[in-house]
């Protein structure tokens, strides 16, 4: 497939302001007929109702024009969501956001854990893009940042939207 343009997007700047090798290289991909599903938490829901809107405006401009969107309470229910949304058999490819920060007690730890391996899971078993949009944060400022909260840093959604086309096309190509 052509790849007409390229654009880089880089991570959150480095604070020093020291230039960056970091972030993402990222061509143009035609996703037209692809069924894209978000599952999103809804802790820190300033967070992740921007990552949600990154996502889609990334989808919609490789194409994409079928997008289910559902939600969950935390970020520990997303795997079994996405689950179920894979075996329904309406999806390409799943988007998973959420976003964790980090707090006084051990849930931080436990959750990134079991959601981290439970995506992955899904990814292998299903042979279908179930696309890591967990932000892991250690304070608020870290999750504004990466989700483009007021104007800051970049929004991370509008990467995972573009990854998902990448990772639905490829696996469409591949498939029997
Ligand atoms: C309980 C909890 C805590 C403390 N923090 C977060 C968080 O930062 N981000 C998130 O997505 N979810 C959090 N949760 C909720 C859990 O993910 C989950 O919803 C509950 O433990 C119920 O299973």
């Amino acid at each position: 497939m052509a790849t007409p343009t390229k654009r880089k997007i880089e991570n959150a700047p480095n604070p020093d302001g020291a230039k960056t090798i970091r972030g993402l290289d990222l061509p143009t991909f035609d996703g037209a007929g692809l069924h894209i599903g978000i599952v999103s938490a809804r802790w820190n829901s300033v967070v992740c109702e921007n990552l949600v809107a990154g996502a889609v405006e990334a989808l919609k401009s490789c194409n994409v024009t079928d997008i289910t969107t559902e939600y969950v309470a935390g970020s520990y229910e997303i795997p079994q969501a996405a689950q179920v949304m894979l075996e329904s058999g309406k999806f390409d490819g799943i988007i998973c956001i959420g976003c964790l920060i980090k707090g006084g007690t051990m849930h931080f730890e436990y959750i990134s854990e079991a959601v981290t391996q439970g995506i992955m899971r899904l990814n292998l078993d299903y042979k279908r893009p179930v696309i890591y949009g967990i932000l892991g944060c250690l304070n608020e400022e870290q999750a504004k940042e990466r989700a483009g909260v007021d104007g800051a840093g970049h929004n991370s959604g509008k990467d995972w939207g573009i990854t998902a086309v990448e990772s639905c096309l490829l696996t469409k190509k591949y498939s029997k």
